[in-house]
């Protein structure tokens, strides 16, 4: 195993292994990927070789192991010099507190939309909960692409852990044909799918064979 190396969940379904994988990834750090197919029998003993808190994703860094993917967007940014943040302290504070939002929240959306790259034309049915927090989201996003939008194309300016956070929802959107977004936050959702720097974990999860039943929500749309 590479003196680095990101555990991670089935490409195309693990959305939390993603968010570390595409910060990392932007920071330009050399690591090792080591994969563990998710819902599957073997899945508990081997996630329970690199961390006792039974999930992805891991980051193993010689003898330490992080886990918690914002954990590991903290120390990812760390060994790339704070790159992972923007500046200065007042944004930097702000991209944390929309990084945290999606953590900790949005439980509703993702039980509705599991990420499923995949996955196209599916419709699931609207509820009050996800509509309010897709209205939450595009608040956010075109929010700060409105205060910070002329430092690039990310959501404050450069690319931050913030972007790798709201990555997950972007396939989300593509996969549940999700209407309703404010102009700002359809071009930030395109922007953010058409990074090619994570275009080899759209292949890797073009390529996977598993599917995960309980992630494969939504009838054929129209
Ligand atoms: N709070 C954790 C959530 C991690 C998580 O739920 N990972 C999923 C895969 S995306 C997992 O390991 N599921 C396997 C299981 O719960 O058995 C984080 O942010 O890293």
């Amino acid at each position: 195993m590479s003196k680095l190396t990101l555990v991670v969940g089935n490409y195309n379904y693990s959305s939390w292994s993603l968010r570390p994988w595409a910060l990392m990834r932007h920071l330009g750090l050399a690591f090792g990927e080591h994969r563990i197919v998710l819902d599957t029998p073997s899945f508990a003993a081997d996630v329970a070789r690199y961390s006792a808190a039974g999930k992805v994703p891991v980051l193993v860094d010689g003898e330490l192991v992080v886990w918690e993917s914002i954990a590991i967007l903290e120390y990812a940014s760390e060994l790339a010099g704070g790159r992972g943040w923007p500046e200065p302290r007042a944004v930097r504070a702000e991209a944390r507190a929309v990084a945290a939002e999606m953590h900790g929240g949005f439980a509703a959306l993702r039980a509705a939309y599991p990420m499923n790259i995949r996955a196209r034309e599916r419709r699931v049915p609207m509820t009050a909960e996800l509509a309010a927090a897709i209205a939450r989201i595009d608040a956010l996003l075109s929010g700060c692409r409105r205060r910070y939008g002329a430092g690039g194309p990310w959501l404050f300016g450069s690319y931050s852990a913030a972007d790798a956070m709201y990555l997950p929802v972007a396939f989300r959107f593509q996969s549940y044909g999700t209407t309703g977004l404010g102009s700002e936050s359809r071009a930030y959702v395109a922007t953010a799918l058409a990074d090619p720097v994570i275009a080899p974990w759209v292949q890797a999860a073009l390529a996977e064979k598993e599917t995960v039943a309980h992630d494969e929500a939504g009838a054929a749309g129209p």
